[in-house]
């Protein structure tokens, strides 16, 4: 009976302190993972960011987990303001500021199209983009195709997503010198703006993404976003997707120079398109990436760190290894390295590189890429999917990643 007593007493006691456990962990479980923000254009606009007046010279791809103070992030937590840094060394080095959202961004969204008009400091201008829905009732999220090629839109609505077609030449033209820019971003920033097309086309597809969201969701999810494009609409394609962490899926298609492809490798890739080429080509990248056409081992960053600006997003990147000009061993390379930030981040399977493809042609029609595309939409857009991200690299065009580092990468907490 004593023994009862007692058992029982303990008993209570030991209910009272799994129930106080409980509702301490509950408590700490809430605090560690509040329920997800909607994601913002760039989740690190408070980081602390000095960028150094020079960084050092490095021949090999810059160790992406190595801060500007000279040490290593630990945490996955840590890499939200590296990025910031990043981001902020890319702008300055390579594709030119983009501007934070205009103070007036309005716009409509119907079936058929959206258009946007911005104002900034007294300048206004406006575009619109065309719309194409899917079958099946909305809001369905949204691929926008940069210009009008390459990019296998029927299989984008087969998948269930609606096709956002944006002319980014409406934005940032081509064909003019680079210090008389034209396009809606340029009517705004002013003619003599340093910033690239590229990043131009990127910030279009930015208000885009403000109007849908302003326009309360009925037709388009502003939470589930891709960007696709091949070609010189595929470096825009990566390189918006990299400035906007509102976009969940990024799918450059044979980017090329100025694209996925790293710098450093693609001047030293047989065949590809040099830096100066693709910089003096068109207005792509930002003025001040003159410095570094004849000096990649200057750039303080390489696109396995843009790469790593879209981590743990996904990403989906596309190559052609049969034409050298569009330098598909250095975008191996990128993707390879860039892998490393996924997988430190815990989201290796939310990359995928694919450039073993049969077809010859640029921005051809594709029959490989056409599971994997839907299979990413389902993953990143409807969230439906699971696939695990894959490497298929062309024997053709493969690179080695350990040429090009001499970092490892880090377990982080
Ligand atoms: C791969 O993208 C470009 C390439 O950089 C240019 O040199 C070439 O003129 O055009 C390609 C392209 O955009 O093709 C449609």
């Amino acid at each position: 009976r004593e023994m009862y007593v007692i058992r029982s007493k303990n008993r209570s006691k030991t209910v009272a302190l799994v129930i106080a456990a409980l509702t301490i962990a509950g408590t700490l479980t809430a605090q560690a993972a509040p329920a997800a923000a909607a994601p913002v254009e760039d989740d690190g606009v408070d980081c602390p960011v000095t960028l150094p007046g020079s960084t050092p010279a490095n021949a090999k791809l810059p160790d992406p987990f190595q801060k500007l103070n000279g040490s290593r992030i630990t945490a996955k937590a840590d890499w939200r303001c590296r990025r910031a840094e990043i981001k902020k060394l890319a702008e300055r080095s390579v594709y030119g500021e983009k501007p934070a959202k205009p103070s007036s961004v309005t716009g409509t969204v119907s079936t058929s199209n959206i258009t946007v008009n911005v104002s900034h400091n007294g300048r206004s201008a406006s575009f619109s983009a065309r719309v194409e829905l899917p079958s099946g009732s909305g809001p369905f999220p949204a691929v926008v195709v940069l210009g009008g090629f390459g990019a296998d839109t029927a299989a984008i609505k087969a998948a269930g997503a609606a096709v956002i077609n944006y002319d980014p030449l409406a934005v940032g033209r081509e064909g003019t010198p680079r210090n008389n820019k034209q396009g809606a971003f340029y009517s705004v920033y002013g003619s003599s703006s340093s910033t690239g097309l590229l990043l131009a086309w990127a910030w279009g597809v930015s208000r885009i993404i403000d109007v849908i969201e302003q326009s309360g969701g009925g037709i388009l999810r502003p939470d589930a976003t891709g960007v696709t494009g091949c070609s010189r609409y595929g470096k825009g394609a990566f390189v918006t997707g990299a400035f906007d962490q509102r976009i969940a899926l990024t799918m450059p298609i044979e980017s090329g120079t100025g694209g996925a492809p790293a710098f450093r490798s693609v001047a030293r890739e047989s065949g590809a398109q040099g830096l100066g080429s693709a910089y003096g080509e068109q207005p792509w990248l930002g003025d001040a990436f003159t410095s570094f056409t004849g000096n990649p081992a200057g750039l303080p960053v390489d696109t396995h760190q843009v790469i790593g600006m879209i981590a743990p997003r996904g990403l989906f990147v596309m190559d052609n290894p049969h034409i050298d000009w569009l330098a598909a061993r250095s975008g191996s390379v990128a993707a390879l390295a860039g892998a490393e930030i996924y997988k430190a981040l815990g989201a290796g399977a939310d990359i995928t590189y694919w450039s073993d493809v049969q077809d010859g042609n640029h921005c051809a029609s594709r029959s490989e890429w056409r599971t994997p595309l839907q299979q990413h939409i389902q993953k990143f857009l409807l969230k439906t999917g699971n696939t695990a991200g894959t490497f298929r690299i062309s024997g053709k065009k493969a690179g080695n990643l350990a040429e090009w580092r001499d970092w490892q990468t880090p377990a982080l907490s």
